[in-house]
């Protein structure tokens, strides 16, 4: 990839060529042959990779409506492309990837891949439309796990009980390198875009999606020109083991909350905590000010009442509930919100910001015995299961014998064996700043499953290792030209918030990215949707004068430093 970037007006000008060729030459319906698709086929894009023609699929699909909380909704035509490709040498070894073209006269020279979330390396049709809207083509695998609907725990340890190595690559990187490469020369080949023309390549995912992202540009400098990622599952080792952090704290206290009393306690902080940003909207925009001044104590004592509920999907049935709020379960949240600490006080990780739900600290309830007991999380459990006890298990039974001590041993143990694949937190994106690639990343501030912190410490990571000795000021700056981060206020893992219902997200972000790419417009603030329009962008931090009236992002170093945590109970770095 060149370093030097064509000026905005010789991209527009080779924008509206591109356009003017494709769309006097072909229909979407012209390109959605198998025999065209085929003859596009990168069958060299990747050394070591055969791609097999004669399972090239093409399927014509019309007035199809997209509509998700990452991209505008929308309603297109597109043609469905798929096919397979094996690695040579490797047995039993099938990879599925999925493109959706659009229309010729739709085309606006970009590539779009698309990423997963949990154990799934693909969001099926929920992703891959951002493609189309954007005018790319949009890509999706299966990362070889066997259809579009596997998942890689399903895969992830072999008949004998070892790591599938191979599974593991492909989800750690590979996969989503084979993705990007085969579907940029097939873009080209598709559209004919010659090569001395700039074809753009994006990149959007949430969650683990968003890991998928980073593991890109962290190895790939020129794969993308822009990525737009949302709340990262990367610091692997750490993130996936700390799903156990709540569970091992409710053991060790020996009370188990029911699910009443701690939404009554989440209810309590958003109330107590929504005006110290500066406006009463049901938001807690600033939950940094929440956990420096939040009265827990007071709360204990205050009744509650939850109707019965039914139960459904990945839920039981809880019966009518009502008490008061105990000092155990004050005690219980405050040790949650401080983070896993070793048994010599060391801090292992951070935590949730206040206001988000309890999701890891839910307990199940037992209708035999009428009483609360040990849910183990599932994201902690099953991680534990099949990478460190490789055990082939869906989740831990229970957590016997599960210290503080364990938790930390097990992340110790998970970066070691699988830190290469999986930490995706290599902090020096020098080489993918240098080929002028662009980051957009944001992070639900009220996200209760990865800590919201989590986004904060790579950016301060990536500051830090590049721009070592310069000032906060000097280093955000640099950073500022290719790495934005911008927290979302209320906002939940990747999701709204139905308990902070007015709060905004950020749905146009891949169009920011790309408009940053392509038109050099830089993005001070993030667009949202929702009561709050306007996304600061970090270290900056949101707070309301004049009851409510003016917003401003503010500088707020005492902000800076709740979102930053020595994580003193490791020896190496943790980025
Ligand atoms: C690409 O070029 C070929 C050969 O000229 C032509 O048949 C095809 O329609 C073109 N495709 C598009 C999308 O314009
Ligand atoms: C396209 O879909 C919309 C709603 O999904 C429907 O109202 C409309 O009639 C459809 N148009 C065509 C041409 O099928
Ligand atoms: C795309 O095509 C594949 C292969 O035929 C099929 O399995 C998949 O369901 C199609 N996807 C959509 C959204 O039509
Ligand atoms: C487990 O099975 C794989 C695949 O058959 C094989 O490559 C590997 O050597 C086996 N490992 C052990 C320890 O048996
Ligand atoms: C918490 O607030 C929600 C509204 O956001 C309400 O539906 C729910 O009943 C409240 N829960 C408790 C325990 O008060
Ligand atoms: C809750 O506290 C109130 C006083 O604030 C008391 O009257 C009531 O009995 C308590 N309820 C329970 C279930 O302990
Ligand atoms: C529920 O409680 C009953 C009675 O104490 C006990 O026998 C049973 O094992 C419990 N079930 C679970 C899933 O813990
Ligand atoms: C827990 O530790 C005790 C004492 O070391 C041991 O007897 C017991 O088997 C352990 N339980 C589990 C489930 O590992
Ligand atoms: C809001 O703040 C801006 C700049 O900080 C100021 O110019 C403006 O007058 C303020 N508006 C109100 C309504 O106070
Ligand atoms: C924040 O800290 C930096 C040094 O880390 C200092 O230069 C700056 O003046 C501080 N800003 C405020 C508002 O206190
Ligand atoms: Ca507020």
């Amino acid at each position: 990839m060149s370093l030097s970037k064509p000026r905005a007006f010789t991209a527009a000008a080779m924008l509206l060529s591109a356009i003017q060729a494709v769309s006097a030459t072909a229909s979407l319906g012209d390109i959605c042959s198998t025999a065209y698709a085929a003859a596009a086929l990168p069958l060299d894009a990747v050394q070591g990779v055969t791609i097999d023609p004669k399972s090239v699929t093409t399927s014509l699909v019309t007035n199809f409506t997209a509509e998700s909380v990452f991209f505008p909704t929308s309603t297109f035509d597109y043609c469905n492309l798929t096919f397979a490709y094996s690695h040579n040498g490797i047995e039993d070894d099938l990879v599925h990837v999925q493109y959706w073209l659009p229309a010729p006269g739709q085309f606006k020279n970009r590539y779009v891949s698309t990423g997963g979330g949990g154990w799934a390396i693909n969001s099926g049709t929920s992703s891959i439309p951002t493609g189309i809207i954007a005018g790319g083509v949009g890509g999706m695998t299966d990362g070889g796990f066997g259809s579009f609907d596997d998942q890689f725990s399903g895969v992830a340890l072999l008949e004998n009980g070892t790591v599938n190595w191979q599974a593991t690559y492909m989800f750690g990187y590979q996969a989503h390198h084979e993705l990007a490469t085969i579907g940029k020369q097939l873009t080209r080949n598709l559209y004919n875009v010659s090569d001395s023309t700039k074809l753009y390549a994006y990149y959007q995912g949430c969650s683990e999606g968003g890991r998928e992202g980073w593991s890109q540009v962290q190895r790939y400098p020129d794969q993308f020109d822009g990525i737009a990622v949302g709340a990262p599952a990367f610091r692997w080792a750490q993130q996936q083991v700390n799903h156990l952090t709540g569970n091992v704290i409710e053991q060790t206290q020996g009370y188990y909350p029911t699910s009443c009393e701690l939404e009554a306690i989440m209810n309590l902080t958003i109330a107590s905590c929504d005006p110290l940003d500066g406006r009463t909207d049901g938001i807690v925009s600033r939950s940094d000010l929440c956990l420096n001044n939040l009265d827990l104590n007071g709360m204990v004592g205050k009744a509650y009442s939850c109707p019965a509920a039914a139960g459904g999907f990945g839920s039981s049935a809880t019966p009518a509930q009502q008490g008061n709020i105990t000092a155990e379960a004050i005690t219980l949240v405050r040790a949650y919100w401080a983070g896993l600490k070793d048994s010599d006080g060391n801090l292992v990780y951070f935590s949730y910001q206040p206001g988000s739900t309890f999701t890891d600290l839910e307990a199940g309830y037992n209708a035999t015995s009428d009483s609360w007991d040990l849910a183990v999380s599932g994201l902690g459990g099953i991680w534990v299961g099949l990478f460190i006890d490789k055990l082939q298990e869906t989740n831990l039974p229970n957590l016997d014998n599960v210290t503080y001590d364990t938790l930390k041993e097990w992340m110790v143990y998970s970066m070691a064996t699988y830190g290469d694949i999986l930490q995706t937190t290599y902090p020096d994106l020098t080489d993918f700043k240098a080929a002028g690639g662009k980051v957009i990343h944001f992070h639900g501030e009220q996200d209760f499953s990865i800590p919201t912190a989590s986004s904060v410490r790579y950016w301060e990571s990536v500051r830090e290792v590049m721009f070592k000795g310069q000032s906060l000021k000097q280093s955000t700056a640099a950073m500022d030209d290719f790495y934005r981060l911008y927290l979302v206020p209320g906002a939940a893992h990747c999701a709204l918030n139905p308990y902070q219902p007015n709060g905004p997200w950020p749905q146009t972000s891949l169009q920011t990215v790309i408009d940053w790419v392509e038109q050099g417009v830089v993005p001070d603030t993030l667009a949202g949707t929702g009561d709050i329009d306007t996304l600061c962008r970090w270290p900056l931090r949101p707070q309301w004068t004049n009851n409510g009236a003016n917003m401003t992002c503010i500088e707020s170093n005492l902000s800076v430093e709740s979102f930053s945590y020595d994580l003193s109970a490791f020896r190496l770095p943790v980025y």
